[in-house]
């Protein structure tokens, strides 16, 4: 039975995080007070450029035993790079979280909902997920500089991938395809990259053997991004590396749409450590302070939450509202990069509404 009620750890972080929290809580409210699930939510400020020009720092240094305590962790979105350089940002918050929660799977659903304007010419039905392995791979602090300043100046940056990291998180997505069309797709780009690339091309092959009823197919990245565009409904589960992982599950959502509606879940899957749910999109600094970032990234993300501790009936219905919202096309409700004229309130409310209707 899963925890009831569930701690949850809220992390509004930077620019349009902050602004999207909010609702995100108000429609997990919302759909707890239907179906009987309980929260206990608490906010903290740190993880965020604020805290870090107050403390100079992203995160206090008990910050791991402050957020172990908690069912899961509810975070909004980090950087202000004009404030704080990215990658102390991110390094010092998010990828503490990863890596500090052996957070190795990072699961994004991109899925074309109903009443959503798509730039694709012919979408077709597009449902699939993008697994991200993320605790390692390109982004790493391995390497160095020498030379600095000078014509010989050179820069060095490792990629790590290790058995035990690469193996666990496909699994992970072979487990996923097999549940789901028994179809998954890995993308690599081994014939430049020769060393790390190939052997992981290795491991999915050796991965494949224990799952004979997952059809297998993979793609070199550069090839794989023409394929999201033109034809986006052939795919189901899509493994990949952190960086590439990332890419896709940009450009994925970009074409169901919008990256403001795209969610994001990194699990750790043993549950000894809280997993985190978040909007797949950053901080946006160029709208932050208007109040018109897309909220729903934010609320699938709780549902995300939902489903993850087996609350699958509370999970289906807060979809439900988010699509019906969405069909209706309100211009008013929606916000701009949906082609409204709305706001993240009047999207938010009309969410949190339509979840007590
Ligand atoms: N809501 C997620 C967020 O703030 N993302 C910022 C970002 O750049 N993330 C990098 C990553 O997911 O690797």
């Amino acid at each position: 039975m899963a925890a009831n009620p569930l701690k949850i750890a809220v992390i509004p972080g930077d620019g349009i995080g902050a602004e999207v929290m909010p609702y995100g809580v108000r429609c997990l409210q919302a759909v707890g007070r239907i179906f009987d699930v309980q929260f206990e939510f608490e906010e903290f400020d740190f993880a965020s450029v604020d805290y870090y020009e107050k403390h100079g720092d992203m995160m206090p240094k008990d910050w791991k035993e402050k957020l172990s305590k908690f069912d899961a962790l509810y975070f909004g979105a980090v950087g202000m790079p004009d404030r704080v350089p990215d990658d102390v940002s991110l390094w010092g918050s998010l990828l503490k979280f990863r890596r500090e929660f052996d957070q190795f799977v990072n699961l994004r659903p991109c899925r074309l909902l109903k009443g959503v304007t798509t730039p694709l010419a012919n979408p077709g039905d597009i449902d699939f997920y993008v697994v991200r392995e993320n605790t390692e791979g390109e982004y790493s602090s391995i390497g160095g500089k020498i030379f600095e300043g000078t014509d010989r100046e050179t820069v060095i940056q490792e990629t790590v991938m290790t058995r035990t990291g690469v193996d666990r998180v496909l699994q992970y997505a072979f487990e996923l395809a097999q549940r789901r069309n028994k179809k998954l797709t890995s993308a690599t780009k081994s014939n430049g990259i020769s060393i790390t690339m190939p052997w992981w091309d290795s491991r999915v092959l050796e991965m494949s053997k224990k799952f004979p009823d997952v059809a297998v197919d993979k793609y070199h990245i550069d090839i794989l991004t023409a394929h999201f565009v033109q034809r986006p409904h052939i795919f189901d589960v899509v493994v990949a590396t952190n960086l590439f992982g990332d890419i896709l599950s940009d450009l994925g959502p970009a074409c169901t749409g919008t990256i403001g509606i795209a969610p994001s879940a990194n699990i750790n899957p043993s549950g000894t450590f809280p997993s985190l749910f978040e909007p797949v999109h950053g901080s946006a600094p160029d709208i932050a302070g208007k109040g018109i970032a897309n909220p729903v990234g934010m609320i699938w993300a709780g549902q995300m939450l939902l489903g993850h501790f087996g609350y699958h009936e509370a999970a289906d219905a807060l979809l439900k509202a988010i699509e019906n919202v969405l069909a209706r096309s309100e211009p008013h409700i929606l916000t701009a990069d949906m082609g409204g004229k709305g706001d993240t309130k009047s999207l938010g409310e009309a969410i949190e509404k339509e979840i007590l209707a």
